[in-house]
């Protein structure tokens, strides 16, 4: 299996680079953002309380996105692999998944990191905030409190995998093609080396 973590700050471009992905390489797309947004579409109990944080910024709590991820893998046994995006998101979470994915005899094949200025991200995010509907982008605070979390807890996820060997930088600035490219690169080594 490839298993491939999409990493990087929010609006570095994870959710998009993933859609596309996930057609050429035939791999299950685990959007926890997306997996989120569809409980709180569906006013369920779990999407209610997730709501909160991600209004206020703040990422929702491990155990409630590791759950969600848990029962995502168990649901897929006979895929190629895995596309994360958006998960880990802690040190905690992805020590969560380090043990999920031995249970099922494999493991993450690489961390592909977004890098991306601040100052983009927040345009990225406000400009989206615009259509979406999505009211975490709709607030600069809001979107700057979520850079602040990256920060604080989402960054240190680098180092878990670094110690591996697993993590790689990919420019995350420029066309949406370009990256595409990059990133495309890098996951054909992966597949190579693993026929
Ligand atoms: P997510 O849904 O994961 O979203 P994101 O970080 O905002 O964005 P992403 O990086 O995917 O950016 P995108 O491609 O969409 O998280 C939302 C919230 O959910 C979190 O704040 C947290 O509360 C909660 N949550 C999710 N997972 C969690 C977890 N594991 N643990 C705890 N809480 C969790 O791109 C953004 C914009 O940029 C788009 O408009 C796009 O069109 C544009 N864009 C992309 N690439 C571009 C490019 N190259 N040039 C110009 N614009 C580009």
């Amino acid at each position: 299996m490839v298993n491939i973590i999409l990493f990087g700050p929010p609006g570095s471009g994870k959710g998009t680079q993933s859609a596309n992905l996930i057609k050429k390489y035939g791999l299950i797309h685990l959007s926890t953002g997306d997996l989120l947004r569809s409980e709180i579409e569906a006013q369920t109990p779990l999407g209610l309380e997730a709501k909160k944080f991600m209004d206020a910024g703040q990422l929702v709590p491990d155990e409630v996105v590791i759950g969600m991820i848990s029962s995502k893998l168990d649901a897929n046994p006979d895929t190629r692999g895995f596309i994360f995006d958006g998960f880990p998101r802690t040190t905690a979470q992805a020590e969560a998944l380090d043990k999920l994915l031995t249970l099922k005899k494999t493991s993450i094949s690489a961390v592909l990191s977004l890098e991306v200025p601040e100052d983009e991200l927040i345009k990225r995010l406000l400009n989206r905030g615009l259509t979406s509907g999505r009211s975490d982008d709709a607030n600069e605070d809001v979107v700057k409190a979520r850079i602040v979390e990256y920060h604080n807890k989402t960054a240190p996820v680098a180092d878990h995998y670094a110690k591996y060997g697993k993590f790689r930088k990919i420019k995350g600035s420029g066309t949406i093609d370009e990256i595409f490219g990059l990133l495309s690169k890098e996951i054909d080594d992966l597949v190579v080396e693993r026929v």
